[in-house]
């Protein structure tokens, strides 16, 4: 097993960005629940996030989209972040909500439209000038629901030339991270739909251009951490966005449906140097909460990515190496086996002690009494949703 200090050391500089959305209310397109205690303005889900921070100690910031968490002053709820102990994370923006957006973005076929989402792509790298965020995140969701419906290649070219335009506009030390999604909400092709189209276009697009892998966002049976080690080789993984699913894309708890993936991602990520700040991998949440509390959930989550991340610390990496070039299959099997039926629990307990956090985060935050406050104060207003 690995040095248990060096675990420690590791999990104790962890970051892991958490999605405003996870904090209003959500749902299916069939009903959307509401929940008390919503926060109803960007600066109430600052303070959310905030409480999983202060519980976890690992969570310190809070990405954006834009415009569900638009504001007038950015700088004021930059400064509103840093006095409640966290930051202004990714920018990510939104080409799926407007009317015009219908048969598509960037990918449209009428020009003024994909006009019109550069525009907006644009915005967001202002509201980055003015938040200090260093990522602007997009997902597209263009595509055809029918065959002849538009021209495939067309569409590409289409996408490449937004694509061009965003990154001649990032400042230095601003990237863009591109999603795909293999369908959803087209149901005959997606534009950008798997890691192969975003790795080409992020090729093209040189150094500020790196893929984001929503765990998500894939067909049952993919194997993730192929893409992941694939990406990190060649420089090109951006960033994660969690979460997890059992069919389609559902945004469950990132760890919930297989922890064993989780941990066989981490591994990847822990062996090529990938939880190293230099590295520049993101690791966000993407998730939402529909019928479970969301701030409980969010603290979960976090768990649940620490666990996985704390396994593949704990990997002996040389005994592994070693196995493998013996070509001792069982062996090297059981070498990353052990590590994920390791119970980390008392280590991760050891480390928020350490951090002087309470060793049971979900225990601690339901004692606080937060969620009795929030609900007790948040009336009137309007809660914040997806707006679907
Ligand atoms: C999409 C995608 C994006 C997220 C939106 C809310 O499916 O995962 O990352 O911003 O959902
Ligand atoms: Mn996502």
């Amino acid at each position: 097993m690995a040095d248990r200090d060096s675990v420690l050391e590791a999990l104790r500089h962890q970051r892991i960005e958490l999605p405003s959305w996870a904090f209003g209310n959500s749902g299916t397109r069939f009903r959307v629940f509401p929940q008390p205690g919503v926060p109803r303005d960007p600066y109430e889900k600052v303070a959310d996030v905030a409480q999983v921070q202060r519980y976890t100690g690992v969570a310190p910031s809070i990405a954006l989209h834009i415009p569900w968490d638009r504001v007038d002053d950015y700088a004021g709820l930059s400064r509103h972040a840093a006095d409640n102990g966290i930051s202004l994370g990714t920018i990510n923006s939104n080409t799926f909500q407007d009317p015009d957006y219908m048969l598509g973005s960037v990918c449209n076929p009428d020009p003024r439209i994909r006009q019109k989402a550069l525009d907006h792509l644009l915005e967001c790298i202002e509201i980055m000038d003015a938040t200090g965020s260093p990522d602007l995140k997009l997902w597209f969701a263009d595509g055809t629901n029918y065959p002849g419906q538009d021209d495939l290649r067309s569409r590409q070219d289409r996408l490449a030339e937004v694509l061009v335009a965003v990154c001649e506009r990032l400042g230095p030390g601003q990237r863009m991270l591109l999603e795909y999604k293999l369908f959803e909400p087209a149901f005959y092709s997606t534009d950008v739909p798997d890691w192969g189209t975003a790795y080409a276009h992020c090729l093209q697009l040189g150094e500020k251009a790196k893929v984001v892998v929503d765990t998500g966002h894939h067909a049952p049976g993919t194997n993730i951490e192929f893409i992941v080690a694939f990406l990190l080789r060649a420089d090109k993984l951006g960033g994660f966005d969690f979460n997890s699913r059992f069919y389609a894309d559902d945004d469950l708890m990132v760890g919930s449906a297989d922890p064993f993936q989780l941990f066989r991602i981490m591994y990847e990520v822990v062996s090529a140097g990938g939880l190293e700040p230099e590295a520049g991998i993101a690791f966000m949440l993407d998730q939402s909460h529909n019928i479970e509390p969301k701030i409980p959930a969010q603290i979960r989550s976090v768990m649940n990515v620490q666990e996985a991340t704390a396994k593949a610390l704990l990997v002996d990496r040389d005994a592994l190496r070693r196995a493998q070039s013996r070509g001792d299959v069982l062996g090297a099997n059981a070498i990353l086996m052990d590590a994920y039926d390791t119970d980390v629990r008392p280590l991760l307990a050891q480390l928020r002690t350490e951090m002087g956090l309470d060793p049971d985060p979900f225990a601690a935050y339901a004692r606080s009494g937060y969620a009795e406050r929030i609900a007790a104060e948040r009336v009137g207003g309007t809660q914040a949703g997806w707006g679907a």
